[in-house]
């Protein structure tokens, strides 16, 4: 009989995750399993679905190596059950062990079937918490306790204090907590960016791609140039490429567009520390080194850190506050079903096209790509959050429920009312022109308001002004903006509502 029965998840790939900790290779045996159900409970871009699955027979092929028994479930394999707790059921029924130990998954669904689980289960389950974040659920909880709002500039200061990340004993590095004034810079009309490393996948991913081609081949996005890294070892290459090569352009650029790049300077590491093969901390560190060495400057040594150390680990604190209900926030009413470009990038509003387009190619799409032209049309043209979240939960191959509803719901939408963005990041064509040069070659004109060549940015974010006049009007930070508002005509009201209604008529 064996001692204890482990389960690794797919994202859950560090060898030093809690369920692996006190692992004693001679009496333990670690469960892996490929299953249907996490691929299709929401239909994961066909490229996300490959990186998991080579990613996890990488990662148990590294564990047999170093003598550890692996139950590794295929996808194809013969009585496979097809979802997570099927496969714990089996192996139970195979293995007979004393206990079974869990690593406590990252979204809320699958968290509720694995302690449905282990109440009937006769062996003891322990399901342990996830440590590698730098805040546990229960350290945000304790933080947001007594706050009125939840406030992400609050929270990293606090954890640049407690991790003494950037930190000059008790002074910010730098002289300053935050460089994000000198991170808004358009780019230059000529720059050089390096992409990210690309690694071609090696026989056992190649299987893994050719399966998923078999098995999915109506999800979203194409298998086409795989790019993914899918051990420890190539993920820490992309790390390398990345501080050496993007981080010290990072700051500047970080909230610009381009029509042919992409990646730009970002890191495009996100997939890599969500499924574990990266972690957070390693990863700061090598941005502060990268500072304290003079090789990167501090605007982009303290942009790109806020991004883990603050954005990543406050999302992820929101969803476990405020999880199930947080899924069917819907603050503004928004009700409108999601356009079918969202799926086939069929658009004249060339950024739209643009985003769609990424994500199908690269499983990808970038920080403000995300925010400022999907998330901003779908909150401007007032489309239903579950819907926009089920979209981002597919297109990207980043997408784990812990950081996509947070940004989805919250961030883009406001669909949570203001829990944590101050007000709605809504923007006309003059923020998407300024940032970007997609307006350069699109069929709509961003400087025109109304009418049929109007950039309909501009006539939406007026038109969702006045619908959510009311429900905005006590958010001091939006006062200034509706009382522009208030100064339009009559005439120039009914322009942009008429010009919004047919435009919004005309998506079907
Ligand atoms: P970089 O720009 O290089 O940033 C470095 C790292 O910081 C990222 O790898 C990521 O781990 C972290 N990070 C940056 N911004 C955020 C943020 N807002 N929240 C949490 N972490 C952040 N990120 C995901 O990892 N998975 C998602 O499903 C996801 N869905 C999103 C949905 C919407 C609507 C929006 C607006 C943002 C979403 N993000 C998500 C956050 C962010 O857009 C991605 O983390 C980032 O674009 C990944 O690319 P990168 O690795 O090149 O990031
Ligand atoms: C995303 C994903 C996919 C596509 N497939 C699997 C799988 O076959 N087996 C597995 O253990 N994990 C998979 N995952 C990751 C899970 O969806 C993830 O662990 C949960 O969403 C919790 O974050
Ligand atoms: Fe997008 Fe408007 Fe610019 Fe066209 S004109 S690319 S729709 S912002």
């Amino acid at each position: 009989m064996i001692k204890t029965l482990r389960l690794v998840l797919g994202d859950q790939l560090s060898h030093s995750v809690a369920s692996l900790r006190t692992l004693e290779p001679q009496r333990d045996i670690v469960l892996m399993a490929e299953v249907e159900a996490e691929a299709t409970y929401v239909r994961h871009h066909q490229q996300k679905i490959a990186l998991v699955l080579a990613s996890m027979r990488a990662f148990a092929a590294e564990l047999t190596a170093k003598g550890v028994a692996v139950d590794y479930v295929k996808l194809d394999g013969r009585h496979n059950s097809g979802s997570i707790v099927g496969e714990l059921d089996r192996a139970k029924a195979r293995h007979w062990p004393e206990r079974i130990a869990i690593t406590s998954p990252g979204e809320h669904r699958l968290l509720k079937a694995i302690e449905a689980f282990a109440a009937d289960c006769a062996a003891p389950v322990d399901i342990l918490d996830d440590d590698r974040f730098f805040a546990s659920p229960g350290a945000f909880a304790d933080w947001a306790r007594g706050r009125k709002g939840l406030r992400l500039e609050h929270f990293y200061r606090h954890m640049r204090r407690q991790t003494g990340l950037l930190m000059d004993g008790d002074k910010p590095a730098g002289g300053a907590w935050n460089f994000d004034q000198s991170n808004r810079k358009p780019l230059p009309e000529e720059y050089a960016s390096a992409p990210p490393l690309r690694f071609p996948p090696n026989a056992e991913t190649k299987a893994v791609i050719d399966l998923v081609a078999d098995r999915f081949p109506d999800h979203f996005g194409t298998l086409d140039g795989f790019p993914w890294a899918v051990t420890r070892s190539q993920a820490l290459e992309a790390l390398d490429r990345f501080i050496e090569e993007r981080l010290p352009w990072f700051g500047d650029y970080q909230d610009a567009m381009a029509a042919d790049d992409p990646f730009i300077f970002h890191s495009v590491l996100s997939p890599y520390l969500n499924i574990g093969l990266l972690s957070p901390r390693e990863v700061c560190a090598r941005a502060e080194k990268a500072y304290r060495d003079g090789a990167v400057p501090i605007n982009a040594a303290e942009g790109f850190i806020r991004q883990i150390l603050g954005w990543r680990e406050f999302v992820r604190g929101v969803y476990w506050l405020h999880m199930p209900d947080y899924a069917r926030m819907n603050a503004l009413k928004a009700d409108r079903p999601l356009p079918s470009f969202y799926w086939t990038g069929k658009t004249r509003m060339n950024c739209v096209a643009h985003a769609v387009d990424t994500a199908a190619k690269h499983a990808y799409g970038h920080h403000i790509q995300r925010l400022m032209v999907t998330g901003n049309f779908a909150l401007l043209a007032g489309l239903a959050p579950a819907e926009v979240a089920e979209w981002y939960m597919i297109v990207y191959a980043d997408a784990f429920e812990w950081v996509e509803h947070p940004n989805t719901i919250g961030m883009a939408l406001f669909a949570d009312g203001g829990l944590f963005a101050s007000k709605p990041y809504a923007a006309s064509g003059a923020y998407l022109n300024r940032m970007s040069d997609y307006c350069d070659a699109c069929a709509y004109r961003p400087q025109e308001k109304t009418g049929p060549d109007a950039c309909p940015f501009n006539y939406l974010y007026w038109a969702f002004l006045m619908r959510n006049q009311v429900k905005l009007a006590d958010n001091p930070r939006m006062r200034l903006t509706l009382r522009n508002l208030d100064r339009f005509s009559q005439e120039q009201r009914t322009k942009i509502a008429e010009s919004a209604k047919e435009f919004l008529d005309g998506l079907g």
